[in-house]
This record gives C-alpha cells, structure tokens and sequence, in this order.
C-alpha cells in the first residue's frame, strides 16, 4: 500500500482507484475526470452519486454488543473487511469497512470501565486503528506506523478515564489515511458517565450520532478517491453529502427535544450548520465533551474532526412541518445536509439545564514551556510544521510528564488546518474562536487555525509517558507530512 500511496501521489495518468476483488485491491488507472463530467448535464444528476434529497430515512448505525465483559472491562471485536455496500441509487460501491457497515458500529463505553478492542484485519493492506480523542498508552493510540498486518489482529486497551464525549475511532495509517477514512474505515466511539446521565438530557431514540461526510463517486458507483495536486493543498472535497451513510437522509422526529452528536467526519470539507426554521441549536458538547453551561448557537462551524453535541427542541415545530439541517459554507454548493420530518407529538420530560459540567481554566502561572510550530507549505506540496516532514523516527517536542505548556500553531499558508493533538484536550488562550464566551473557549482536541493567523492553546499532559502524534486533520494534508510526534515524559 506505501507503493499504491506514491502511485496515488504522483500519478499524472489519470485516477487511480481500488478494485476489490476476491478480497484483493488491484489498482486500476482510469481516465482522467473533470468535476463537469458529472452532474447538471445529460444525468441531470446535481452530484456524482445521482442522489434525491431527502429520498432515504437515516440510519442509525448499529450498536456494538461486547463479546464478553468482566468486572472491570467490556470486550469489543471489530473486523476490518471489504464490503459492497448500497449507498447511491441504483450503485454498488465497494468500501472497506469495521464489520461491513459504513459507518463502522457504534461503541459505547462507560467512563472507568475500560474497553479492550479486538481488531481483526481481513482487508488486504496494513492497518491502524486510532480512537480519536482517547486518553490512552502510545501502545494502544493506533500510531500511523504501529501498523496491524493483513491477516493480523490487534488489541486496544482504552482506559475511558474521560468524562462523557463523543468520540470516534478510523484508520490512520501514514499516507493513506485519507484513502482509508475516505473508503469507509471510520466509526462512533460514545462515552457516557453518571454526571451525564443524571443531567436529564435527551436521552434514549432522542440522542442520535450524526456523522457527517463527502463523497464523490465513478459512474460506476466506485469511489473517486484520486487527490490531485490542487487537492493537496485545498484538501478533497466530495460532492455528494451523507449522514451516517445514506446521502442527505430525512429523519422522522417528535415534538421532542434531540441531541444530536454531530461529528464533521470529512476528509477536508468544513460545514457551517444552521436550521432551516431559524431556531437555535443548544450546543452541550465539544469534542472534549460536555461545556459549563449550554450555548445557544444559531450557527456552528465545524471542521474535519471536530464534533458539537446539540440539542434540537422540536417542540414548538408543527406536526406535518419539516426543518432542514443545512451547510452555510456553500462550498461546492452543498447545501442540503437532512431534512427533519416533524410527524408526531409527544411528551417532552427531557431539559437541558443551565449548568452542565464545571470548567476550570488552566492558570497561565503554571504554563512551564512555551513552543511555536510553523505551518507551511513546501514547494513541492508537502505541509510541514516548523519546516520538516513527517518521520516516525523523529521527536519535535520533549514534554515533562505533567508540565503545563503553551503551543502555537501559527499559520503562513492560506488554507485553514484543524488541528488535533493525540493523548490530551487543551484549551485555546487566544486565536481563532477564542472569545470568552465562545464554546470553543472550553475544553477542545481539534482546533482550527485560519490561514494566515495562529491559535495557542495551552494544556497538560498526564499519565503516560512515550510518543504521540499531533497533526492537521485535513487528512490529505496529514498524509502529505503535516504531522509531527511529541514524546512524554
Ligand atoms: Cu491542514
């Protein structure tokens, strides 16, 4: 697969695609496409998947059963595998995939009782599986090089010493991660705890994961993974919308309160989400989990990998009405997320209060090392922080176990970079989005910093020791070397 990644990044014949066949992935290079070789023309299609919004219900991905639990720890298995799955009209599109869905299954973990995740490898390519936001040993963070072979198993321990969040896991293989998230290799990872629980949240059929990706399809329904140079820089960006894996889906909802998780699963798409009725969604949730209070947002921009747990109270909206979540970002004109079908009414016990969890700013008195990384763009494509590459075998920061410490990424590029630490959350002390009465004044783990601007954030680093990454989850930006490892303790 490191010799299909140089293929994919030095290609001038055209596209390059994966075939699966009898479980083998041969490459097979097409025809170049331009993006007006789709749509509006003679298919009369308005995105390369030929999708009608608001055409299939959404799905809610299934929850995984632990195989075994035992006093202190529930047992997971997931089996990575080809699969050749329904997800435009009239198409088969084979993907790679946890357990043959796309999304993979859901886990949900309770916050002190650890998961231990059995990963089976039955793709034909190398893997690592990498639980986003996790708090956990450099063992068990699914490192881009910590690689589980074809044929081979692997088992993560998750301590889930976290407070409840919305997490997920996906592949992270170096270089090809953008190629594996993008053909299926992503799925929910939810913690809750009893402080949560005990908050009256909607709860139950009303709190719904809605993971929210593009893609962009051959006209054989296979997926048009094929990053050119511009799309290097910008990031790929797929025309055709999905929620947890049915394009621009309606969901039929009550006269009730919903949180939904949303988590902006994209390879490198931002969204700005908003409500066709106008009403605020109450954000309760980063990434890092639950804020002090709610935040009535009329507007959330999310960027690859971040996540905003909302609630939507439908409650005023009138039976046989419907409300669109919609994408003001307006890239690529993809504008319609899902529809919500308001279809009945009913009781409403659920709140959203005032307080949610205490939030206690890290004192800048503690702050011990300060650091600066530089993001730009080489001439020959490739991102770096502080002008080098990825190298597995190289540390850019040596961090004291327990120091606080202050970084900045600041931006000479003209694109933005979310950025996203492994092992810890941080708070941002200044730069983008940091007004004080912001969410993402808060606890976060992925970041966004403009281009031509820069973001401190400050943050501690418990626990374990040994080597992580931090890293653009722009993942064509990962893959072309914005990435870099700190090494603690
Ligand atoms: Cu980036």
């Amino acid at each position: 697969m490191q010799i299909f990644g140089n293929l994919l990044r030095t290609s001038g014949l055209g596209r390059v695609v994966p075939v699966v066949v009898g479980g083998l992935v041969a490459a097979v290079v097409l025809a170049p496409v331009s993006a007006s070789s789709w749509g509006g023309g003679s298919t009369g299609c308005a995105n390369s998947g030929c999708t009608t919004p608001f055409a299939v219900p959404l799905p809610i991905p299934q929850t995984l059963s632990p195989t075994s639990q035992d006093a202190t720890t529930d047992y997971y298995t997931v089996t990575e595998q080809p699969a050749n799955l329904s997800v435009i009209p009239g198409k088969t599109t084979p993907m790679w995939t946890y357990n043959g869905t796309w999304p993979g299954p859901v886990i949900k973990a309770t916050s002190g009782r650890q998961v231990k995740l059995h990963v089976i490898n039955n793709l034909s390519f190398a893997t690592t599986t990498h639980l986003h936001g996790a708090h956990v040993a450099p063992s068990s963070d699914g490192g881009p090089v910590d690689l589980v072979p074809v044929g081979g198993t692997r088992d993560y321990v998750y301590p889930n010493n976290e407070s409840a969040r919305t997490q997920w896991y996906h592949d992270h293989v170096k270089d090809l991660t953008g190629k594996n998230v993008y053909m299926g290799l992503a799925g929910l990872y939810l913690i809750s705890d009893a402080q949560e629980q005990a908050l009256n949240l909607p709860n139950g059929a009303y709190d719904v994961p809605l993971a929210i990706q593009d893609r962009t399809f051959n006209t054989d329904g296979t997926l048009a993974y094929a990053p050119s140079s511009s799309d290097y820089r910008t990031g790929l960006m797929g025309d055709t919308l999905f929620v947890n894996g049915a394009a621009q889906p309606y969901l039929k909802v009550s006269t009730h309160k919903y949180r939904f998780r949303i988590l902006n699963g994209s390879n490198a798409r931002y969204y700005t989400f908003s409500l066709s009725n106008g009403a605020t969604m109450s954000q309760i949730a980063t990434e890092a989990g639950l804020l002090s209070k709610p935040y009535a947002q009329s507007s959330i921009t999310l960027a690859p990998a971040e996540r905003a747990d909302v609630v939507v109270d439908f409650g005023n909206v009138p039976v046989g009405t419907s409300v669109t979540l919609r994408n003001n970002s307006g890239w690529n004109g993809a504008t319609d997320i899902m529809r919500f079908d308001v279809n009945s009414s009913t009781n409403d016990p659920s709140t959203v209060p005032a307080t949610l969890r205490p939030f206690t700013p890290l004192s800048a008195s503690a702050v011990s090392v300060r650091r600066t990384f530089t993001i730009e763009q080489q001439r020959d494509g490739m991102w770096t922080f502080n002008g080098k590459m990825y190298d597995s075998a190289r540390v850019d920061a040596n961090v004291a176990l327990g120091a606080t410490e202050e970084w900045t990424f600041q931006n000479k590029s003209g694109q933005d970079h979310p950025i996203h630490m492994h092992d810890i959350n941080f708070q941002v002390v200044s730069g983008a989005n940091s007004s004080s009465s912001g969410p993402n004044s808060e606890w976060k783990e992925t970041i966004n910093v403009p281009s031509w601007s820069s973001v401190t954030v400050r943050t501690q680093f418990p626990d374990f020791t040994g080597i992580y990454m931090f890293h653009c989850h722009i993942l064509e930006h990962e893959d072309h070397m914005l990435m870099s490892q700190f090494k603690v303790g």
